[in-house]
């Protein structure tokens, strides 16, 4: 389960503060926060000194958190931190957020979305309006060294488990122990409608309540051994099973043992490291930027060179090939199918193209050869590599060819100059000797080609 997130609410933004408080004042005049003030006025034995004062307030805060993200998902319950945000003028009591001190003649908040005048925030119960009366009975909140004092604490509760105990974390930080300290010394330090069993007509209240809650999840953390207690012999709806009221006139089992794993309630606190991410929502963003916003918008008129196909200098395609064409050198070495020597360039679009680039097939090399490389510009350097024997026989096709050429060269200079009578008789016999040696040659040529020259 994503964890969602109870803050510290001075680390609240604005947009996150004014969320609250919306979501509060839906709350009130849909009737729904009333129904919280009459029940914690119900509920004193049932949830105020002994050991369910946590749980049941754990349950009670947690509901009133759920009702809140009914009205908008995004809130979460913040807590107050009043070991750190002490003072009148903290900004807890901003008129942004809870208001502030109740006014002198008769104590009532002027100030922010919960004073009378505003018409929101009409009390049912010791009404009409919010009243506040900082350190008017108690000069001074609790310190975080009374929050280690009673933190130390590794026992939750001891018998008889009622608000006379002088140790046990419970009856400590409930505020009874040298009191009022801790959760009872800030009902007091508040003051006026705080007072009274109808306190949470102060939305104060819950921010005090949620640190409360925090408090116990640190102590459960700080001592992962010590255990709720107790689990029987206590006063009826404190022992660790005992379905806690109202909640059970109501059908609803809700038991100490319900609510001591915080988490699978579904929140955490933002000290534990275990919060989902904040979530996001549009309105939250900086800044949104639109078109219009943009400093510099580049259009196509404003590229300095635009670059369209009919630029480019030179454009080839297929049909711009020139037909590869393997000269007919035949030199009377035989009688050839013009379809061996006139090789076209494969097309572009087949998928041997890259492959044809080296290769291309030659109809008359034969059934599963490869032909020779188009670069190769006579046949007979084809059918040489026809044969499977690319490397050496093309290298020794072109020497006997260049060695037939050199012969038949010779060869015909003499037969020249024997025609006109110039011919020394050594040198007719030298010509006879070219002419054995061309033979030999050719045969040696066309013994190499496999006869297909010729
Ligand atoms: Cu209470």
């Amino acid at each position: 389960m994503a964890l969602r997130c109870r803050k510290n609410q001075a680390t609240l933004t604005a947009a996150e503060k004014s969320r609250f408080v919306a979501a509060v004042l839906a709350l009130k005049a849909n009737g729904t926060y009333d129904t919280y003030v009459a029940d914690h006025m119900g509920a004193m034995a049932d949830a105020h000194r002994g050991p369910a004062f946590l749980p049941w307030h754990r349950e009670f805060v947690r509901r009133f958190e759920l009702d809140l993200q009914a009205i908008d998902p995004k809130v979460t319950l913040p807590y107050w931190d009043w070991t750190v945000d002490n003072s009148p003028t903290s900004s807890l009591w901003d008129s942004s957020f809870l208001g502030g001190n109740g006014r002198p003649s008769d104590g009532w908040v002027t100030t922010g979305p919960f004073a009378f005048s505003t018409g929101n925030w009409t009390l049912a119960s010791d009404g009409p309006a919010l009243r506040r009366r900082f350190g008017m009975s108690a000069p001074s909140l609790s310190t975080q060294n009374d929050v280690n004092w009673a933190m130390n604490d590794p026992t939750y509760d001891v018998a008889p488990w009622n608000m006379f105990v002088v140790d046990g974390f419970r009856n400590k930080l409930e505020g009874w122990v040298n009191g009022p300290l801790l959760h009872n010394l800030a009902h007091v330090w508040v003051g006026g409608s705080m007072g009274p069993m109808s306190s949470p007509n102060d939305p104060v209240f819950f921010l005090h309540h949620c640190f409360i809650d925090k408090l116990w999840a640190d102590w459960q953390r700080k001592w992962p051994t010590s255990a709720y207690a107790p689990i029987s012999g206590g006063p009826a709806g404190h022992n660790l099973g005992d379905a806690m009221q109202p909640w059970l006139g109501r059908g609803q089992t809700v038991t100490p043992a319900s609510v001591l794993d915080h988490h699978a309630l579904g929140y955490a606190y933002d000290n534990e490291g275990v919060c989902q991410p904040t979530l996001k929502f549009i309105d939250d963003l900086p800044t949104l930027k639109f078109r219009d916003d943009i400093p510099t918008l580049k259009f196509r008129d404003d590229f300095p060179t635009l670059k369209f196909v009919d630029d480019l200098p030179t454009l080839k395609f297929r049909d711009d090939f020139p037909t590869i064409k393997f000269s007919d050198d035949g030199g009377g070495l035989g009688t050839r199918n013009k379809a061996v020597d006139d090789v076209k360039l494969p097309g572009f679009d087949t998928p041997d193209f890259a492959k044809a680039q080296g290769d291309v097939t030659l109809p008359g090399a034969g059934v599963g050869r490869t032909a020779a490389p188009f670069v190769l510009s006579t046949p007979h350097h084809s059918m040489a590599w026809a044969q499977d024997q690319p490397g050496a026989l093309q290298a020794a096709a072109a020497n006997l060819e260049l060695e037939l050429r050199q012969l038949s060269q010779a060869i015909a200079e003499r037969e020249q100059a024997l025609q006109q009578g110039q011919l020394m008789p050594q040198e007719e016999e030298q010509l006879k000797q070219l002419q054995a040696d061309y033979q030999a040659v050719l045969a040696e040529y066309q013994q190499l080609c496999g006869g297909r020259t010729g």
